[in-house]
């Protein structure tokens, strides 16, 4: 996708602030810190319109970001950070909860993994969780240029296990290097022109 536009629409914590369901939307999940908003903004070519930190808990709302006027791209608050005060650990599961089951524009999410972590109970429920909702789901694996190619094979075979994907459906991606960004493009564009007729658009 050649991306001519990009801007921030708003943050939101209920489907009262929700921007209006006028494009498709993809959602953005994972761990606190596992590069989530870098990922958004590598897609995007932008170098920071997505706020990154390297203190993990930074991105602790709904983020909206509208794409070339056509496509919703939602920055999830990531999980799992012990350091995050509990009282606001105890918000984001019924937040990002809630999106996920009212939304009706969400075409799918993705769900980003370390590729030097191996995934626990939280991906795993996550999982489960989007299946038994029926919303479709894509793994992407980041962080890939802290290992080399025959380390990045190697992880891609144990995460695939764990993960319970064929290795081929998981997407080596990172923000650094930009692998992956035009592989997890083409999955995206199939996601989004996907109707829930299950009728494929493209041509
Ligand atoms: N080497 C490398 N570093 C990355 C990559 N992606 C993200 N990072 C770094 O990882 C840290 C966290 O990145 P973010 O994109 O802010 O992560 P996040 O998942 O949005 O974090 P929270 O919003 O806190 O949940 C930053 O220091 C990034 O520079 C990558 O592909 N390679
Ligand atoms: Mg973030």
């Amino acid at each position: 996708m050649i991306i001519k536009h990009a801007e921030f629409i708003k943050s939101a914590v209920k489907p009262a602030h929700y921007p209006p369901e006028c494009f498709p939307e993809i959602a953005f999940a994972g761990r606190s810190n596992v590069g989530k908003s870098s990922l958004i903004n590598t897609l995007i070519n932008r170098r920071n319109l997505v706020k990154t930190s390297s203190q993990p808990g930074r991105t602790q709302l709904l983020n909206f970001f509208l794409i070339n006027n056509a496509l919703m791209m939602v920055d999830l608050p990531g999980y799992g950070y012990a350091k995050v005060p509990r009282a606001i650990q105890k918000t984001w599961k019924p937040m990002v909860e809630t999106y996920l089951t009212t939304r009706k524009s969400l075409k799918g999410v993705v769900l980003i993994v370390d590729i030097r972590r191996t995934p626990g109970l939280e991906e795993n429920a996550l999982l489960e969780w989007l299946k038994y909702q029926s919303i479709p789901c894509i793994i992407v694996i980041t962080k890939s240029d802290k290992l080399s190619k025959n380390e990045q094979l190697k992880r891609l075979s144990v995460l695939s296990e764990t993960l319970g994907r064929d290795p081929n459906e998981l997407v080596l991606f990172s923000a650094k290097s930009r692998q992956g960004k035009d592989v997890l493009w083409h999955r995206l564009e199939a996601l989004i022109s996907v109707d829930p007729a299950g009728v494929n658009h493209e041509s």
